[in-house]
């Protein structure tokens, strides 16, 4: 018999682990007819919002985004979308980034899609225009080696271009690959394991992570990661960029 009193999450005032065991749904307006798992949000100390989406028979994403843009990667599965007047049908790997100010709608989804949600509130830059809506396919990204490293490879999703305070990269890792060295720095990290296993080390605690998993980074919350067993490790995650801090 599994041992209901143990769980590998934690969450403390740096980072946390969300594993799928602790799952308890949230219902959001808007969002009818499917799970909604809220897995960072601001009020865990976090300064943007992550969500997992399971489609259910008839579900439908209905909203707008005002304050904050939205990025929707499919996880697995198929769903149709509309943007103010734009459709497109989007299938496991592809995504769209919404910027503020647009109406969106996500219908005819297939049962038990999964699509995972990067919420940022926009900081706008005086001489850059909002951005427009980004559709794309993570399949077409180019996937160039991370620092001189074979063993790792990192796809950007988004244009890097000043307009844009948030990125959102695909980390993938080859057994026995891990970053460089232990980083330290001011942005924040949001991220959700689509493939594979290892260790993360976040403020010199040690945590084995897999597939399905979530894990929180806050700003300066050191962070390292070695892939491990017989599949490649492969992460999504989150990264607010581009911008000055508060005080300058
Ligand atoms: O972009 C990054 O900071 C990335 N190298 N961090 C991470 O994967 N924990
Ligand atoms: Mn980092």
């Amino acid at each position: 018999m599994e041992i209901s009193a143990l769980t590998r999450s934690v969450v403390k005032g740096s980072h946390a682990v969300i594993s799928p065991d602790g799952y308890i749904n949230s219902n959001v307006p808007g969002w009818t007819d499917c799970v909604v798992n809220i897995l960072i949000s601001d009020a865990m100390g976090a300064n943007f919002c992550q969500t997992l989406i399971t489609a259910e028979e008839n579900t439908q994403l209905e909203g707008k985004t005002e304050a904050s843009q939205i990025f929707f990667y499919v996880i697995s599965g198929k769903a149709s979308v509309k943007i103010n007047n734009q459709k497109k049908s989007l299938s496991k790997g592809q995504f769209v980034y919404v910027p503020v100010g647009k109406e969106y709608l996500f219908d005819k989804f297939k049962e038990d899609t999964q699509v995972l949600t990067f919420h940022k509130e926009y900081e706008k830059l005086d001489g850059y225009e909002v951005p427009e809506t980004i559709f794309g396919n993570a399949a077409d990204v180019p996937a160039p080696e991370y620092l001189g490293d074979p063993a790792l490879r990192l796809q950007e999703l988004l244009p890097k271009d000043f307009s844009f305070d948030m990125a959102v990269n695909i980390f993938t890792y080859d057994s026995g690959g891990h970053l460089p060295m232990v980083e330290t720095h001011i942005m924040e990290h949001g991220l959700i394991y689509l493939r594979g296993q290892g260790i993360y080390m976040l403020d010199h605690e040690w945590y084995p992570v897999k597939k399905g998993d979530t894990i929180w980074m806050a700003p300066y919350c050191q962070q390292w990661f070695t892939a491990m067993g017989k599949e490649p490790a492969v992460y999504i995650y989150y990264k607010n960029v581009n911008r000055f801090p508060a005080i300058v």
